[in-house]
């Protein structure tokens, strides 16, 4: 029955007891990053994870609380982990050689800041391609008033999997790419993915064996989907069913009915509907972008029957657009201000060599993207590849404010995918001091160079040297 994974059903149920209950401020939760394997379609794979001594994968908090995390390595390579969204002091970002030293094996290190959003959020790691091995959580922060019994609460984390070694991934990317250099620029169509996947799994598991939820006919459900890929996007289908987004990147949105969302590398999508009455079972489906494939978990009443549903579909996903992200709207907009300072931020790349830019450098060279604190910021991300790049600014929640020319109110993001050959403008207020990683979520693109830091002017942080062959 729990064919796919080993670890994840007790973790699952874990969750969901876990949900209300309250940490003491004092004693530290611990995370260790552990290895374990899964059996993904019948055949087994070693990787990573992170969890609580409980078996409980990732964090569940509420808006309030002390973060009060140490992190535990338990794998025999240095590793970092970052929490993806979260607005926080610098110093607690978890970006080995940007914000603290790597954690060695069979060290820790310890986080500790108030916690300050409520909204969906997640935990990867930031050290050379361990994120896809799935060193990957969710890191759910509850309003302090939800109540146990209103709304169903559900986690629906995306990852893509393969069986392959990551780096031998990136040196055949390299390679491949090498041998375009005898064709004719016009014969270098980009495909939409970099990587062909084994699978793409839904809380660590394939539909073959899918995450099956109970619901109750006519009660609300909220389904928190985490794109905690490596480099895929995920079109998200309810069927026939129709729901409601609420909020984008953990910050509330004004909400949008449909039954189609489209969630990129790294983004977060919530959505509420209500379960329809009587029995019944109500597949949530994942299908990546320019893929076959899809995942999902299964939303089910008791004594239904769950249908069997293939990981393969006959059609190919097509491309994202900017369909949805043109009508989103916060529902808490930055206030209206002036701009002080216009940041240009040029996506760029040698495809020949696999190597990924951002202002014409590849990480670790970079020139830092300066700012001062006070300022109203515009990131201008212009992409001039013919790949889609999700732009990920740590530390801090930016405005839509532009797509292509046509001006927004739009979501309040951590990550935007800026598509091929387009033009995206965000804006923010500088009021968070440090020095932040801005990179392309596409971990392979990340790897490839597309990394650079937004500082504030007079920001005094540690140093680190880079090595480059670790970053
Ligand atoms: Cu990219």
């Amino acid at each position: 029955m729990c064919q796919t994974i080993l670890f994840s059903v007790c973790a699952f149920f874990a969750w969901f007891s876990h949900l209300y209950a309250t940490e003491p401020s004092s004693q530290p939760i611990v995370l260790q990053v552990q290895e374990r394997d899964i059996v993904v379609n019948g055949k087994k794979s070693q990787v990573y994870a992170i969890v609580q001594p409980n078996g409980t994968q990732g964090l569940f908090l509420k808006k309030g609380d002390q973060f009060n995390v140490v992190v535990e390595n338990r794998i025999p390579h240095p590793t970092g982990i970052h929490w993806h969204g979260l607005i926080l002091p610098n110093n607690q970002d978890g970006v080995p050689y940007v914000t603290q030293p790597p954690i060695l094996p069979g060290e820790q290190y310890a986080y500790n800041f108030l916690l300050i959003q409520a909204g969906s959020f997640w935990m990867h790691a930031h050290y050379g391609l361990q994120e896809q091995k799935l060193l990957t959580a969710p890191l759910i922060l509850y309003e302090p008033s939800q109540q146990q019994n209103e709304t169903q609460d559900i986690v629906m984390f995306l990852s893509d999997f393969t069986f392959k070694n990551p780096l031998a991934i990136f040196q055949e990317l390299q390679t491949q790419h090498a041998g375009m250099s005898s064709m004719k620029p016009m014969d270098m169509k980009a495909d939409l993915n970099d990587v062909q996947y084994d699978a793409f799994l839904a809380n660590w598991r394939t539909l073959s064996d899918p995450d099956v939820i109970q619901v109750t006919p006519n009660r609300e459900v909220r389904v928190r989907v985490i794109n905690g890929s490596s480099s895929t996007n995920f079109f998200i289908d309810l069927g026939h069913l129709v729901g409601e987004v609420i909020a984008i990147d953990g910050s509330d949105i004004l909400p949008i009915r449909g039954s189609h969302f489209e969630v990129a590398v790294a983004q977060r999508l919530d959505f509420r509907l209500k379960i329809p009455s009587g029995k019944g079972s109500y597949p949530i489906l994942a299908r990546g972008e320019g893929t076959q494939l899809q995942t999902g978990l299964i939303l089910a009443t008791p004594e239904a029957r769950i249908p069997s549903l293939p990981e393969k579909r006959e059609k190919t996903a097509k491309a994202f657009s900017y369909k949805q992200e043109r009508i989103l709207k916060a529902k808490d907009p930055l206030p209206q201000k002036a701009i002080d300072r216009r940041v240009l931020v040029n996506l760029e790349g040698d495809m020949m060599k696999y190597i990924w830019t951002i202002n014409n450098k590849a990480w670790p060279d970079h020139t830092p993207l300066m700012v001062k604190q006070g300022e109203r910021v515009e990131l201008v991300f212009v992409n001039k590849t013919d790949m889609s790049h999700p732009m990920h600014l740590h530390g801090h929640a930016f405005q839509v404010t532009e797509i292509n020319g046509q001006v927004l109110q739009g979501a309040l993001r951590d990550t935007i995918l800026v598509l091929p050959k387009s033009t995206v403008k965000v804006q923010f207020d500088a009021n968070n001091p440090g020095v932040w990683p801005l990179h392309c979520h596409n971990l392979y693109h990340q790897y490839a160079g597309m990394m650079t830091t937004l500082n504030y002017e007079g920001f005094k942080g540690p140093t680190f040297k880079i090595p480059k062959e670790e970053h």
